[in-house]
């Protein structure tokens, strides 16, 4: 049945989306081949963009207002009764339940959505901790010009000193560098107890694949000069093949029409 998606994403000044969250859901929807078109926000215009359209904000700000975030879909299919979500995972249990895969292809196979919501809590995103120390510069650098201000404002809001001091540097960042490794080498020993594929669950890829994905792209295509260079480089070269292994759901529109 061909679909109706709005998806909303947000643009870089580098070649391709790159937000990890985003990413989670892009690949769900080109996995399940569902027609969407993207929507595109920079995240200064994300609560001016969402708000009026009924998206839901997905946390609270540090001065109480309501957060919004992307990703987020509008799903138009039935358009007497459109489903408006945000927040990734919900987004793709939706997808998952509205436009089931064929046994054996599922994102949640089994019973397995409480284990995936682990590996999405504490690998997933517990990768995405070590950007702020690591790749502040570099996230900088791949705002478009305008996003930049919005961007040093936050960051220096955050931490409380100037952008260029947010990161680790000498030994303290040497120290960063091991405990990601060490986190890396957890995640691949793992990993190795399924052999009979490159994904979580070995041949099938699901949810969580997905996650993990989205951080270790997001390191990929920021990747200031050692980032990417250096976790490639782990594990017998196991996270380039990993990446690899998603190119062919990485289209960046589906729509027929664009
Ligand atoms: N829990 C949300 C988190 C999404 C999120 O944090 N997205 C970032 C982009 S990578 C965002 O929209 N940030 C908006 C902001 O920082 O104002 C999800 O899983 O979708």
């Amino acid at each position: 049945m061909p679909t109706d998606i709005l998806f909303f994403d947000i643009p870089t000044a580098v070649s391709r989306a790159n937000s990890p969250y985003t990413w989670r859901v892009r690949l769900a929807l080109n996995y399940k081949g569902l027609n969407y078109r993207t929507q595109w926000a920079h995240v200064s215009a994300i609560e001016a963009t969402c708000k009026p359209l009924g998206v839901p904000p997905t946390g609270v700000k540090s001065n109480g207002q309501p957060l919004y975030t992307l990703p987020a879909i509008i799903d138009r299919t039935d358009p007497s009764n459109p489903v408006i979500l945000s927040n990734s995972i919900p987004i793709i249990e939706y997808l998952e339940s509205a436009y089931p895969s064929a046994p054996g292809a599922e994102l949640f196979p089994g019973e397995t959505k409480a284990l995936q919501a682990l590996v999405v809590q504490f690998v997933a995103n517990k990768l995405l901790t070590f950007v702020s120390k690591l790749a502040t510069g570099a996230m900088y650098r791949c705002k478009p010009a305008s996003e930049q201000p919005n961007f040093r404002a936050k960051i220096e809001a955050r931490f409380g000193t100037p952008l260029e001091e947010v990161e680790a540097k000498g030994a303290e960042r040497e120290a960063v560098w091991k405990e990601l490794e060490q986190t890396m080498k957890f995640v691949q020993d793992a990993f190795e107890r399924n052999d009979s594929g490159v994904f979580l669950m070995g041949r099938q890829v699901s949810c969580a694949d997905f996650a993990l994905f989205g951080s270790l792209f997001f390191f990929k295509e920021i990747s200031p000069e050692d980032l990417w260079a250096r976790i490639a480089s782990w594990d017998g070269g196991r996270w380039e093949r990993y990446v690899d292994a998603f190119k062919d759901w990485m289209a960046l529109d589906n729509h027929p029409a664009s």
